[in-house]
């Protein structure tokens, strides 16, 4: 038999690294900790390439860190409570609890095969109560700490649903499911006060040097600082006046109108009395309430006949305006428009036929003739320059003419500057079953009252029907009576629960010690393995996930639970899974095992041979058919194949292309390997036996190349250059099965680099890494053994190319000796045809040597 049978070896491993405990993470302060962690699946039903990817990833560098002497914690857990559950609740009948803790079941046993270095002793699922009750408890904390409320929003409501719908799951105005067009409605809803932390959350940013610059930009973005001034513009004929947020108060001489939110006060105000208005609101109400969905629709306004003072020019009134664009969530929920200086404003004046005033030029330009066509223009122009025709600003450039403004401003009493974030609190009340239920009850006679602590957790009840729109622990028949905690009366209980980002918001801490019950950590734990040492997940996490688990961390400080602010020291974001697509004659999606591939290379379809037509590589989905399924490729090639073509096909950060051929080449590698360790090309002499001291040139040239591998392995691994590493792992394969096993010690050496290459693979091909140890005469465990260390000797080069200057100008070049003597260099380099020519007969000054760098001659 002298097949590598992936099967048998890889479930053989598998079951020795579980009986040894290689996995276990213990805490231990004499030993420095390492972190490292996937971001933890929902459990969907059957684990797809994404995580096979993402896995991977992960259990490298655990197993890199382990060998390296860190005491590694990897653990894993599952992303359980949402609204997929609750769907198949709904289409087939089957409880979301059962649905979820069978797809775990199922995932568990999907990525065994894999051989992930995981403690599974920490698995944690999230919709378990003993997860769940923690974060009751935090709520209550939070509540306490002024960092949870209740207000007043905004919401999507679907009217079919009876929910409250995600500004993503509003698809042209209509709600993703129902397609029934959404309503704008208020509701009270639970708050998280992540806006607290929005300048902390934003500076701290630079502190996450090992996170994807792109991922710190988006979170920048996402808080949106912007410095600006709040402006009240008095009413006309009244008393009250109406404030706006800008942050150009350098324009308000370009000022022609203002505008309100159809959610502003004062249009409710206006619209009792005028039905046109009513109307016109609305109808602002049936559009989407997304930022991209008010960008992109058509600006509209309606005249409300008010006006307002401007604050400078006495006597100038302008007109105030409802218009679809001014959201009331950011700044005051009004403007003033300036049609010159800004592009919707612009869009806005030419329809409503309203002044357009130019304020700003670009320095260098004559700036009347700038500003005669800039006021024809339906262009804004929103670059720098200095004020004109803007009185006590004349000259002054924008940011001067920002804080003179706002100077007079406030001196008038009518503003002040002001720091604003685009940055909303986090709405946490989803009208849902399959989630956390908040710890609150609704008393007619004291309000609302927390559930007291003793009382936690609140269990969500099992038997719930779904076969009515809406909450199905609103129609509970007994689950929300309660009596009041305070008062003892009748009351209901919250029947809201929370986001499901609330549980992957602390999760990684959870981990640290996921069985302690009476606390949701055990400070010792968390102070020990916090914070993540290295987290890897999808960039499309980059601004919720991550953002509400910094917010998350600093809250729990606050509340006195851990002592930290950043979870995740190291971020690595890894690319997407991307195969050929295909289409047969019909033009329909075929998936890859529909298809075959005929001796010629031309591609059909499997069943009759009909012509395909092969598509560009597009990520990995059901609907264009070209998924391939793990766990197949798990089972016909094995877990080091799979991981080893992941990880060798381009850099992580990369989409890659899964290919058959990819895999199979993967495959040849791994059986190669196993092939060198059992009919080794030459007699490989016993383990253990030091290599003899002086070498030939050929064994010495292979001890070399190993210790270098050594080296440039270890940088590639650290610095996340898994397909490097793997080139480099190969060329030592090739190296050593090339040498002439003729060559005096060639058997030591040969040893030296196979043993060299399984060490380096074994974060990466694990199974086969450890079979051919075994099978090279050793007893120990790879996953335990310390990572291999190279000698800084052999990573110098014998020869080495130094330069040869005269008077400082590159001549030539010489290879010498590494360390040669200063005489040696001298007499290589004065013999070089370029520089005879260059000194000539001129006496040789002095010759200066920088050591295996540069030779320089002065003459
Ligand atoms: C007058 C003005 C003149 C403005 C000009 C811009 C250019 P960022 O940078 O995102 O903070 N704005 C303020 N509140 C708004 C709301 N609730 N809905 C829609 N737009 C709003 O944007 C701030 C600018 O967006 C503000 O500055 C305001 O328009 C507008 F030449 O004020 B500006
Ligand atoms: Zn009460």
């Amino acid at each position: 038999e002298d097949r590598y049978s992936f099967r048998e070896t890889e479930a053989h491993w598998q079951r020795v690294w579980t009986e040894a405990g290689c996995f276990k993470a213990v805490v231990d302060p004499a030993r420095p900790k390492y972190y490292v962690l996937e971001m933890f699946p929902y459990p969907s039903g059957r684990i797809h390439m994404g995580h096979v990817r993402n896995y991977t990833l992960g259990d490298v560098v655990a197993r890199f860190k382990r060998a390296q002497g860190f005491n590694v914690l990897h653990p894993m857990g599952w992303d359980a409570f949402g609204l997929p559950a609750e769907n198949a609740a709904i289409q087939r009948g089957v409880h979301p609890g059962e649905w979820t803790r069978r797809n775990i079941a199922v995932m568990r046993d999907q990525f065994r095969p894999m051989g992930l270095s995981i403690d599974w002793d920490r698995e944690v699922s999230t919709c378990e109560p003993a997860y769940y009750k923690h974060e009751q408890k935090m709520f209550l904390d939070f509540v306490k700490a002024g960092l949870a409320y209740r207000k007043e929003s905004w919401v999507n409501w679907d009217p079919v649903e009876h929910t409250v719908l995600a500004n993503e799951q509003v698809i042209d105005g209509k709600g993703w499911r129902s397609g029934a067009p959404v309503e704008r409605r208020k509701l009270s809803q639970w708050f998280l006060r992540i806006t607290a932390y929005a300048q902390d959350l934003l500076d701290s940013i630079a502190t996450l040097d090992r996170w994807p610059d792109k991922v710190r930009l988006m979170q920048t973005n996402w808080i949106g600082r912007s410095e600006g001034a709040r402006v009240r513009f008095p009413l006309v004929g009244r008393d009250d006046s109406l404030e706006v947020f800008t942050t150009r108060p350098d324009t308000l001489f370009g000022a022609s109108f203002c505008a309100i939110s159809a959610n502003h006060p004062l249009a409710s105000e206006l619209a009792a009395t005028d039905g046109a208005l009513a109307e016109f609101i609305a109808e602002c109400g049936r559009m989407g309430t997304s930022e991209a969905d008010i960008e992109t629709a058509e600006k509209k306004g309606y005249d409300t006949g008010l006006r307002v003072r401007h604050p400078f020019v006495a006597d100038a009134t302008l007109p105030v305006y409802v218009a679809n664009f001014v959201l009331m969530e950011y700044g005051t929920g009004a403007i003033f428009g300036c049609p010159a200086h800004d592009q919707r404003d612009m869009d806005f004046a030419r329809k409503y036929g309203l002044a357009v005033t130019t304020v700003v030029a670009p320095v260098g330009e004559d700036a009347e003739a700038f500003a005669a066509r800039q006021d024809q223009s339906t262009e804004a122009f929103t670059g720098d320059g200095v004020a004109i025709r803007s009185e006590f600003l004349n000259g002054l450039s924008v940011a001067e003419a920002k804080a003179a403004a706002i100077a007079r401003i406030a001196e008038l009493g009518l503003g002040e500057g002001v720091v604003q974030f685009r940055l909303r609190d986090w709405g946490v009340s989803r009208q849902r079953y399959w989630g956390c239920p908040i710890p609150m009850i609704h008393c007619d006679h004291c309000g609302i009252v927390p559930v007291p602590e003793d009382q936690l957790p609140v269990q969500l009840p099992d038997d719930v029907t779904f076969d009515k729109p809406g909450n199905p622990l609103d129609h509970h028949p007994t689950w929300k009576h309660v009596n009041c905690p305070v008062c003892g009366r009748p009351a209901r209980r919250e029947t809201d629960t929370f986001d499901t980002f609330f549980e992957s918001s602390w999760y990684f801490a959870r981990f640290c010690s996921p069985q302690t019950d009476d606390v949701a950590f055990d400070r010792a734990a968390v102070d020990y393995w916090l914070p993540v040492d290295q987290y890897v997940g999808g960039v499309e996490h980059a601004v919720l996930h991550l953002l509400y688990s910094r917010f998350f961390t600093r809250a729990l400080r606050e509340c006195g639970y851990l002592g930290l602010a950043e979870p995740f020291a190291g971020l690595f974001t890894q690319g997407m899974i991307c195969h050929e697509t295909y289409r047969a004659p019909d033009g329909g999606w075929m998936g890859p095992d529909d298809i075959t591939r005929t001796a010629d290379g031309l591609v059909v379809r499997a069943r009759d041979g009909a012509p395909v037509t092969v598509g560009r590589s597009e990520k990995m989905s059901k609907s264009k058919m070209n998924v391939v399924d793990p766990t197949a490729t798990l089972e016909s090639h094995g877990a080091d194949a799979a991981r080893l073509f992941m990880l060798s096909d381009c850099p992580p950060e990369r989409d890659m292309d899964w290919s058959d051929a990819g895999i199979d080449g993967a495959s040849r590698y791994i059986a190669r390997l196993w092939r060198l360790a059992t009919q080794p090309p030459v007699d490989l002499g016993p383990a253990g036996a030091p290599l003899p001291d002086t070498l030939s040139p050929a064994a010495e040239a292979l001890r070399r190349q190993a210790h270098k591998t050594m080296a440039g392995v270890t940088e590639d691994l650290e610095k996340f250059r898994f397909n490097n590493a793997v080139a480099r792992v190969r060329e030592l394969t090739n190296a050593l099965a090339a040498l002439d096993p003729a060559t005096p010690d060639a058997g030591p050496v040969v040893r030296f680099a196979l043993e060299t290459v399984v060490r380096l693979a074994a974060p990466m091909i694990p199974h086969i890494a450890e079979e051919v140890w075994r099978l090279l005469g050793h007893d120990t465990v790879l996953a335990t053994t310390p990572w291999p260390q190279w000698s800084e000797e052999a990573l110098r080069d014998d020869v080495i190319t130094v330069v040869v200057q005269v008077c400082g100008k590159r001549r030539g070049s010489v290879d010498l000796p590494v360390d040669a003597p200063e005489d040696q260099a001298r007499a290589a380099a004065l013999a070089l045809p370029t520089v005879i020519a260059q000194v000539g007969d001129k006496p040789v000054r002095k010759v200066i040597l920088v050591p295996n760098r540069i030779i320089n001659i002065i003459v």
